[in-house]
Parts: structure tokens; C-alpha cells; sequence
């Protein structure tokens, strides 16, 4: 984990998917209260005093997709005394990967549906000749090499860039553009990429990051946070405490998000299988 990263561990978005019984609560009720002041009394008292984070969104959704809790706890922002909300948006740090993967996994279904899962076994070279990458491009030029490949599992940011790479090349797209029409097609309004032309001053709807020595927090320089943009598909989403119950809602219902499939089902599937394989690994 490269130092910029480990720096914004600091603040965070969890994402909890309860295995509730279904007939816990009746239908369109929110969560239990006795539940729910647990992890209120948890998340206020415990938790974010003994980490010194600033603040904390949390959503909850039940496996089959109803949202149960979203709510934000602690600031925004310290300093100017701005509250956290179930609309702050937090950079989400790494699990914008996750969405790299459904974005891939999106672009070679459209592509080349008849490859069908193969199509992640199919040398980059078949798929799209101009790609022409090797290990010795661009960023990876200047990665140490950790270990041989395929003889590992290695936490990597550059190989999601390079993934987000060519699914913007074999969209005949950028990476970008399609990281937002999948936002768009999920229904995230209020989330969105780091762009090198954000003003975090007049974006309060922006949590204030922190980072911790000592345990004393200080506010970080939020210009810091545009280094990112050169690797969004590893790290550069901001998302609030709804939209990621949203894109909970897509995943448990296998791509689809208010009555509209917005991947196929059988891209969510195999998204689910990978998953495991590799949490099993
Ligand atoms: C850090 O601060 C918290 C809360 O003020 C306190 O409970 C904890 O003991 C402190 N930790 C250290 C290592 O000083
Ligand atoms: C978000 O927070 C507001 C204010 O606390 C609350 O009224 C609303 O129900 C929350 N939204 C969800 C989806 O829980
Ligand atoms: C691929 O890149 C190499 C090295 O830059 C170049 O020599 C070669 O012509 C390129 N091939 C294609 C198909 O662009
Ligand atoms: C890798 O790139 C560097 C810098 O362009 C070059 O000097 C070196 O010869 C390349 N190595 C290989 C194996 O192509
Ligand atoms: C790719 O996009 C460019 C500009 O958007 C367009 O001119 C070109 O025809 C497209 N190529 C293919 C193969 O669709
Ligand atoms: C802070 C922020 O951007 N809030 C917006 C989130 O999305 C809703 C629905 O599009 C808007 O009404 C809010 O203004």
C-alpha cells in the first residue's frame, strides 16, 4: 500500500450486509431500534474516539436489497463544526476497485458477448491490437517487482489502472467517461471521480480528511487528494453513505437496481464467483 493510501484509512465508508432474518421486522421498516442504538453507542463512544476518526457513514442493507440504516456520525468537518450525513461524500479509497471490476467485466460483456467468461482468459492483445502494453510501460516501468506473476496474490493499485486502461480502450471511451455512466445507470448522483479541477472549498458536501500521528488528528491539505486522479481505477471515487447502499442494492440483486438491469445478470454472477475465489484464496 503505497503511503497515500495508508493515509486514508483515516476516513472511511463501511458498508454492513446483515444476514437478517426476513421476518425480523415487517416490511419497509428501518432497523430495529435496540440494534441500532448498539451500533450507535458503538460507532459514537468506542469507536470513533479510540481511532480518532473525524467521521463515519454507514449504510446497512439486508441481503435481498432493502436499505435498513444510512446515517453519518461524528463531522464532516471539524473545524467549521459541519455535521456528517448520509450525503457527505468520503473518498472511498480502495473499494473503487470494486467498481473497476464491474466496469471491466460491463465493457467485455458488450464487446465480445460470445466470449462470454472467457473473455477474462483471452490475451489483452487478441482483445484490442492497439493496446500493445507491456510490463515495462508507463507506470508500471518504475514498480519494484514484488514477485514473479501469477506465482501470488499481491495488493496492487497500477494493475487496476492499467484494468480501467483497457476497458476505456476497448469501449473506444476513457476510463472516466465510463465510470460515470455506470454511476449514472446506478443512480449514485452524488458521488463522483476526483477531477484535478475540484475546488474542495466550495464543496462542503465533502468530508474534511484527517490524518493521525500520535494520536492527534490534523486536517490534510485537501490539494493532497488530487495525486489520486492518476489512479482513479485503484482509488479515486468519492461516494456518500446512500449511494453506497445503492451499490449494495445492485450487487445483492445481481445487477439490478430499481426494476432495471443494469448488468447482466450472468456478468453479477460471475462478478460474485470471482469474489469468493479470491476472498477463499
Ligand atoms: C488516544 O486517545 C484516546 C481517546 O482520547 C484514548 O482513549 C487513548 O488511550 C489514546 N491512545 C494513546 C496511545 O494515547
Ligand atoms: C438520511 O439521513 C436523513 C437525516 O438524518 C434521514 O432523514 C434519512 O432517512 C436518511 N436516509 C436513509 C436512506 O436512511
Ligand atoms: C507496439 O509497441 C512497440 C514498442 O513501442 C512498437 O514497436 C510496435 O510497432 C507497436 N505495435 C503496434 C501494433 O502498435
Ligand atoms: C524498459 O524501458 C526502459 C526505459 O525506456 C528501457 O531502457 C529498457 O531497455 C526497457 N527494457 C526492456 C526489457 O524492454
Ligand atoms: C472511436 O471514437 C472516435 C471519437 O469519439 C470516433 O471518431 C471513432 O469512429 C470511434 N471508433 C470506433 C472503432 O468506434
Ligand atoms: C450534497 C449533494 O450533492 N446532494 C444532492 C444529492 O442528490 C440529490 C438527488 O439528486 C440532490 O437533491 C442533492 O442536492
Amino acid at each position: 500500500m503505497s503511503p497515500f493510501f495508508s493515509q486514508l484509512v483515516s476516513f472511511c465508508i463501511i458498508g454492513i450486509i446483515l444476514s437478517l432474518s426476513r421476518n425480523s421486522f415487517s416490511q419497509g421498516q428501518n432497523i430495529d431500534p435496540e440494534i441500532r442504538s448498539k451500533i450507535d453507542d458503538f460507532i459514537q463512544n468506542i469507536y470513533l474516539p479510540a481511532t480518532k476518526t473525524s467521521a463515519l457513514g454507514l449504510s446497512i442493507v439486508q441481503n435481498d436489497g432493502e436499505v435498513l440504516y444510512s446515517t453519518g456520525f461524528g463531522y464532516a468537518d471539524q473545524e467549521k463544526m459541519i455535521l456528517n450525513g448520509n450525503d457527505t461524500q468520503f473518498l472511498i479509497g480502495s473499494t473503487t476497485k470494486s467498481f473497476t471490476a464491474v466496469i471491466v467485466l460491463r465493457v467485455l460483456n458488450e464487446k465480445f458477448p460470445d466470449l462470454g467468461e472467457k473473455a477474462l482468459d483471452t490475451p489483452i492483445k487478441k482483445l484490442i491490437p492497439a493496446a500493445n502494453f507491456t510490463f515495462n510501460d508507463s507506470r508500471v516501468r518504475y514498480s519494484e517487482e514484488g514477485c514473479g506473476i501469477r506465482s501470488e496474490f499481491q495488493y496492487n493499485n497500477q494493475m487496476f489502472v492499467v484494468a480501467g486502461e483497457l476497458a476505456g480502450l476497448i469501449a473506444n471511451s476513457s476510463y472516466d467517461e465510463l465510470f460515470q455512466n455506470l454511476l449514472t445507470d446506478l443512480g449514485m448522483l452524488n458521488s463522483s471521480l476526483v477531477k484535478k479541477s475540484d475546488d474542495f472549498s466550495n464543496m462542503p458536501f465533502r468530508a474534511q480528511p484527517y490524518y493521525v500521528i500520535e494520536n492527534v488528528s490534523y486536517p490534510m491539505n485537501t490539494e493532497l487528494i488530487k495525486r489520486v486522479t492518476t489512479s482513479n481505477a485503484a482509488g479515486g471515487l468519492y461516494a456518500t453513505a446512500n449511494d453506497m447502499a445503492r451499490y449494495m442494492r445492485f450487487l445483492l440483486n445481481l445487477g439490478n437496481i430499481d426494476g432495471q438491469q443494469v448488468v447482466p445478470e450472468t456478468v453479477s454472477t460471475e462478478y460474485i464467483i470471482i469474489s469468493k475465489t479470491l476472498a477463499a484464496a
